[in-house]
């Protein structure tokens, strides 16, 4: 059965190969552990294969040896339906990323370079309607904030700042799943947050032996989930949520999640 659906086929993701010299990576909160390389690559393909198959176009760049975490594609870019941020990435390791996504950006958005010294990755906005959430962590940074809140008030979004604990980026702490609902986890970051901007809306929790389960990919009414979260999943299936579950141990040993892999977004506006 194909798990293409209608509503999600103008949607482009843009993707890039791993690059061996991802045992390099930059690491923050998890210790280093060895990453099987062609096990990741599968994994990857994976990846893309079910992007294609729930309806998008993927649109894969070739691996960056140059830059060891560059299959974390989210990071050095922002994109609404508006316009791009091209990124200044927290880490030295990581600045180099962001300019050679430009060309592949500038055909569908017109683009805003962050500038020192702020300090902004993609990993930490999460937007929801006309609200962005953009988590201050060691990545990102306040000066970032206000560049992007100068340029998005003029298409009437709200930038919303959040304070996150102990984890590399808001969206590992918390995403939106569709039906009016977030999943997140609470040790990182505070559910009010949310809720005050979305009075309406609820916040499920992650289950406490699976700290990095809410990091998840709405595609339509799919829902992509790791399965390293089984019992986070299963809670998500009984309450109704239709789940579609990647394996993606070797890109978690990078500390890295499902929404890092991939920058998703409307084309053809
Ligand atoms: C890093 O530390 O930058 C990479 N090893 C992981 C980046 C993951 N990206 C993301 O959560 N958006």
């Amino acid at each position: 059965m194909s798990l293409a659906n209608s509503k999600t086929t103008n949607l482009q993701a843009i993707v890039r190969r791993p690059c061996p010299e991802i045992a390099q990576c930059a690491l923050t909160y998890i210790e280093r552990s060895p990453i099987h390389f062609e096990t990741l690559k599968e994994q990857h393909r994976h990846y893309c294969e079910t992007l294609k198959k729930l309806g998008l176009s993927v649109k894969v760049l070739p691996e960056d040896s140059s830059h060891p975490d560059s299959v974390f594609v989210e990071d050095p870019a922002v994109i609404f339906d508006e316009m791009a941020f091209l990124n200044r990435l927290g880490v030295p390791s990581r600045q180099g990323e962001t300019l050679s996504l430009r060309e592949h950006l500038s055909p569908y958005r017109s683009t805003h370079q962050i500038t020192p010294p702020g300090t902004l990755e993609g990993g930490d906005v999460l937007q929801v309607d006309r609200k962005v959430f953009v988590g201050i962590s060691k990545r990102t940074n306040l000066e970032a904030i206000e560049q992007i809140q100068i340029q998005l008030k003029s298409y009437d979004y709200e930038v919303i700042p959040l304070e996150l604990k102990e984890c590399l980026h808001l969206k590992t702490a918390c995403t939106y799943i569709g039906q009016q609902t977030f999943i997140l986890n609470p040790q990182w970051v505070r559910k009010d947050f949310f809720c005050s901007a979305f009075p309406q809306y609820k916040a499920l929790t992650v289950h406490p032996s699976e700290p990095f389960a809410a990091n998840t990919i709405k595609v339509g009414h799919t829902l992509i989930t790791s399965a390293s979260a089984p019992q986070t999943n299963q809670s998500l299936i009984a309450k109704g949520f239709s789940i579609q579950t990647l394996d993606i141990s070797e890109v978690e040993k990078a500390e890295g999640g499902l929404t890092c892999l991939s920058l998703i977004f409307k084309e053809g506006l």
